[in-house]
């Protein structure tokens, strides 16, 4: 448990709450004018805890198949928590632990039923603009992520996905909607969630299926695809400004954060290299350029990106106001891997650290890991941070009293807390807010489960599709309402 070294403090107006996505939460996959995202065409799987990267292991065959199973096949996704229908009452019980800032996303293609469509699905707007507003009653700041894991199917099944350069001025149609028709309701907003991600899962991040792609080296496909996000995204930040000014808009990376194994100076060179990566995305969007080992990463693999001269001043101009991201876990990284136990974390894998436990999904707790990342962020880049993803994946059990006994969901929590003060009021970290991931139980991403629960508020709901999607409290529930009305004090 990490103890904190100088006295619990957070700033006033410290953004306090809890984080979701569309495709995660929402269900109504077929309703409400929306049209289909990949997220709405990916089997579900069995799959051990070691290979969770065959979930992402897509084809055009399992494409085809889940698009002629029937409405149901594909429960997780297409179901979810059915917070399509339960928002009101979910906001509600956000509101009662005290939040500040809910962190949702918006379905691109629940805004534009196609992407080509030149007119918006009004039904779409209503659905998140009520929700914006409801959140407002309450008192909630919403922080809205354009997409998370969820493209259109159009995009993938007549472009090619993300690859395509058309797909940018799809993106940009869309951002300018939503900054038009909810920007007086929302003030902090995200781009693209885990902009680093297309690396490791091509298909939700970036609509990419590789047998698509035939006699094509696959790796060039996606840095091609990722400098089409970079531009989209910056033309997006660009807009806003230009379109609200006031409003905030942020980058969103995933915080991996990798040791060395030893003190080899072979395993810290490993390291170095293996973190440069996890930065070289969000370095263009804070520095406004690509970073020259980005460059030269491309030049080793022997691919290359084609780019126009304007796309590097877009770059320029796009520059994020905020950086966020997620952390859960760290470990370790070595030259030589050979006999070395291995840590399966999420769709990342590392060397294991004997020095920490290790949940279910073989993910490493590690509050102080966090005051680490806060700290490498803040000098690195020199803007806000906020933490829009932290939390813990556990089994929980549904008493028949209703209750969830989930003392270790609140112990991580605390020690995550304390970290982050201490990065505040010791290290001088500017750090504005935190959003605990899943703070109502939601479908799992790697795993496509609902029983890796992240939730504060328990649901009903099985792997399979069978519950009655009621909500409970569990004991975490209150844990983080004191936290809350403490602003972080009484822990
Ligand atoms: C992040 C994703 C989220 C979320 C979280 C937890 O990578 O942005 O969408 O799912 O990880 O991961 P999992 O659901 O696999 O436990």
């Amino acid at each position: 448990m990490y103890q904190n070294q100088a006295s619990l403090h957070f700033p006033n107006g410290f953004l306090w709450g809890g984080a979701t996505a569309a495709n995660q939460v929402e269900g109504g996959w077929d309703e409400g004018g929306k049209g289909m995202t990949i997220q709405d065409c990916l089997p579900y799987r069995e799959v051990g805890v070691a290979d969770f990267t065959k979930q992402f292991a897509y084809s055009s065959a399992d494409l085809a198949e889940a698009l002629a199973a029937g409405p149901e096949a594909n429960y997780p996704k297409r179901r979810a928590i059915d917070f399509y229908h339960h928002y009101k009452e979910d906001i509600a019980l956000f509101a009662e632990m005290g939040f500040k800032v809910l962190r949702v996303s918006i379905c691109w293609s629940r805004i534009y039923t196609d992407p080509r469509d030149p007119e918006p699905n009004e039904e779409g707007i209503a659905f998140y603009e009520d929700m914006f507003r409801e959140c407002r009653k309450h008192g909630i700041e919403p922080l809205v992520t354009l997409s998370h894991y969820d493209p259109p199917l159009a995009l993938v099944t007549d472009y090619q996905g993300w690859y395509s350069r058309e797909v940018i001025g799809l993106f940009v149609k869309y951002a300018r909607t939503c900054f038009e028709r909810f920007g007086h309701l929302v003030k902090y907003w995200l781009t693209f969630n885990e902009v680093d991600a297309m690396l490791r899962h091509a298909v939700t991040s970036g609509g990419l299926i590789e047998d698509r792609f035939p006699g094509k080296n696959f790796d060039e496909v996606i840095y091609q695809a990722m400098h089409h996000q970079m531009v989209a995204s910056a033309q997006a930040v660009k807009l806003c400004h230009e379109m609200v000014p006031g409003l905030q808009v942020g980058c969103m990376m995933t915080k991996l954060c990798f040791y060395p194994y030893s003190c080899k100076p072979e395993d810290n060179l490993a390291t170095q290299q293996r973190m440069r990566g996890v930065y070289r995305y969000v370095d263009i969007q804070v520095f406004g350029e690509y970073p020259r080992y980005l460059w030269k990463e491309m030049e080793q693999k022997g691919v290359s990106i084609e780019y126009r001269p304007e796309d590097m001043e877009l770059l320029r101009e796009g520059t994020v106001d905020f950086v966020s991201f997620s952390y859960y876990m760290t470990s370790c990284m070595a030259a030589d891997t050979e006999g070395l136990d291995m840590a399966p974390g999420n769709t990342v894998n590392g060397v294991k650290n004997p020095y920490l436990p290790s949940s279910e999904w073989g993910w490493q707790t590690d509050a102080s890991g966090l005051r680490y990342s806060l700290v490498e962020l803040y000098d690195r880049y020199r803007k806000p941070l906020f933490i829009v993803e932290n939390g813990l994946g556990a089994r929980d059990t549904l008493e028949e009293d209703g209750s969830v006994h989930d003392p270790y969901r609140a112990a991580y929590l605390e020690e995550h807390v304390r970290a982050m003060s201490d990065a505040i009021n010791l290290d001088g970290v500017d750090l504005i807010g935190y959003t605990w991931w899943g703070c109502i139980d939601l479908v799992s991403e790697s795993t496509r489960q609902m029983s890796k629960r992240y939730g504060f508020i328990y649901v009903d709901m099985d792997d399979y599709g069978n519950g009655t999607q009621k909500r409970y409290k569990k004991d975490s529930f209150d844990y983080y309402k004191q936290v809350i009305e403490s602003n972080g004090t009484n822990l």
